[in-house]
């Protein structure tokens, strides 16, 4: 070969290997700026849980009984022993389960990051621990590596992984103290309850595994913390956890819970009082945006993890009317999903994905790497923003046709974000700005107007 074709040929594949997808950008290893190292994730805006677990087997039914609230909680809430719920993870074996039709679903649905729960209360892990038997590879019989199978699907179609992890372990003798074996005789994580032994379980087996997530699965975009309110967890061991993470993978994002008692819009506060990356308020979205990184957790129906006795679903159309919202607030939408004890969402939970894809799909331009609105809410909807453009997001379609927008707006130029080609008018009065809208809501779920402001 000639040597310039040879140095077209570096050059070509150079750029094709910088250029791979949203979320290996973050791959590099050098350390980034804080701004930098948060930056894919500020503009993802929308991302999924997956609640999984032995739990997803039970579905919150015990006999007669059905667990309130989140499904997830089965071990505690339908009063199993240790020994008892021991054989949900001895039967779990989710033969359906397919890493790339997950991943694709959540890309489908406009979704760019996936954070699974690697261990939830219950303490069964989803991974090949060797700080534990209590495992998917050791005690079921699906022996499959899942964070290692939707880690390689996500990196494949360019989705950040991530992991949820919780601090609470229901299973392991050092963090149930004196109780042990006897969990839910009358722990049900009562603060009252120390366990003495739990700096040893946070050493020798959390630790380690967290561990064992950050070093063998490739890069991790956030790790997300939970169960950080029992009495024994603390401010130290949260501080000395961050800092092991990043020691390891110095760009991922931790959420506030690492830090004891921290809840909602928590996150790291103006003078640097350590809590993590970013806020985590829960199933509630806050009146208006803060001056920190936050992202909203929700659930579809009621349940976190897999509950066929919970139809209440909230409607794609609130949804998707929730994530702007979020957006419009300066915050990101993490939707979970409980996948069943086979590996298969539920119908209703694909139903609305695929709702919230068609609709991400057209009017994405006005959501991802959008940030919070500069004004006030409006009646009708929700303002999102990007340089020199301002998105109207309508919720209630104006009934005469005049959509009033706020007047400190100077249009240049505004159209229906899916109709580029037909300029609606504008027209300036004392109070507000009146567009031009069409008679008819052209999307009835919620429709973008773009307008472009004057320099
Ligand atoms: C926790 C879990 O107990 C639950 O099962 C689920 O995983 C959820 C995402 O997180 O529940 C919480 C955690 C924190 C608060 C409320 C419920 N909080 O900060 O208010």
């Amino acid at each position: 070969m000639k040597d310039y074709k040879k140095i077209i040929l570096v050059v070509l594949v150079a750029i094709l290997t910088l250029q791979t997808s949203f979320g290996q950008k973050r791959s590099t290893k050098k350390r980034l700026s804080d701004d930098e190292r948060m930056e894919w994730w500020r503009d993802s805006k929308f991302g999924m849980f997956i609640h999984w677990g032995a739990y997803s087997i039970i579905g919150g039914e015990r006999g007669t009984k059905i667990a309130g609230g989140g499904a997830e909680w089965a071990m505690d809430k339908l009063d199993y022993t240790i020994e008892d719920y021991e054989k949900f993870p001895k039967m779990f074996n989710p033969t359906m389960f397919d890493a790339d039709a997950w991943v694709t679903m959540a890309k489908d649905a406009g979704m760019k990051y996936i954070v699974l729960t690697s261990k939830h209360h219950e303490g069964f892990g989803l991974w090949d621990s060797k700080v534990s038997d209590y495992d998917v590879m050791d005690t079921s019989p699906f022996k499959r590596d899942i964070i290692k199978e939707l880690s390689e699907a996500c990196k494949k179609q360019g989705i950040v992984f991530c992991f949820y992890y919780s601090i609470v372990d229901w299973h392991h003798p050092q963090a149930q103290g004196n109780l042990y074996p006897n969990y839910n005789i009358s722990q049900h994580d009562d603060p009252s309850v120390v366990n003495p032994e739990f700096p040893e379980y946070y050493e020798k087996y959390m630790k380690p595994q967290v561990g064992e997530l950050l070093k063998n699965y490739g890069d991790i975009g956030v790790v997300w913390f939970d169960g950080d309110w029992i009495s024994d967890y603390t401010t130290e061991m949260g501080k000395d956890l961050y800092k092991y993470i990043r020691d390891i993978q110095p760009n991922t994002i931790v959420n506030n819970r690492v830090d004891k008692g921290r809840k909602g819009m928590e996150g790291m506060d103006a003078v640097g009082n350590f809590a993590g990356d970013f806020g985590t308020p829960e199933q509630e979205i806050p009146d208006t945006g803060i001056d920190t990184d936050w992202e909203a957790c929700m659930t579809m129906n009621g349940s976190w993890g897999y509950k066929p006795s919970d139809n209440n679903w909230k409607s794609s159309k609130d949804l998707i009317q929730k994530l702007v919202d979020i957006v419009s607030k300066g915050g990101n939408f993490l939707l979970n999903i409980g996948p069943d004890g086979f590996g298969r969402f539920p119908s209703e939970s694909i139903r609305r994905l695929k709702a919230m894809g068609e609709w991400t799909k057209k009017n994405g331009e006005a959501v991802y790497g959008a940030s919070a609105s500069p004004y006030k809410k409006p009646k009708w909807g929700r303002y999102t923003k990007k340089d020199n453009v301002i998105y109207a997001h309508v919720f209630d379609w104006p009934k005469d046709g005049l959509l009033k927008i706020n007047k400190e707006i100077k249009v240049k130029k505004a159209t229906v974000l899916t109709n580029p080609k037909t300029k609606l008018t504008t027209t300036a009065t004392s109070r507000n700005v009146l567009v031009d809208v069409p008679m008819l809501a052209p999307d009835a779920t919620v429709t973008v107007i773009k307008i472009e402001l004057k320099k």
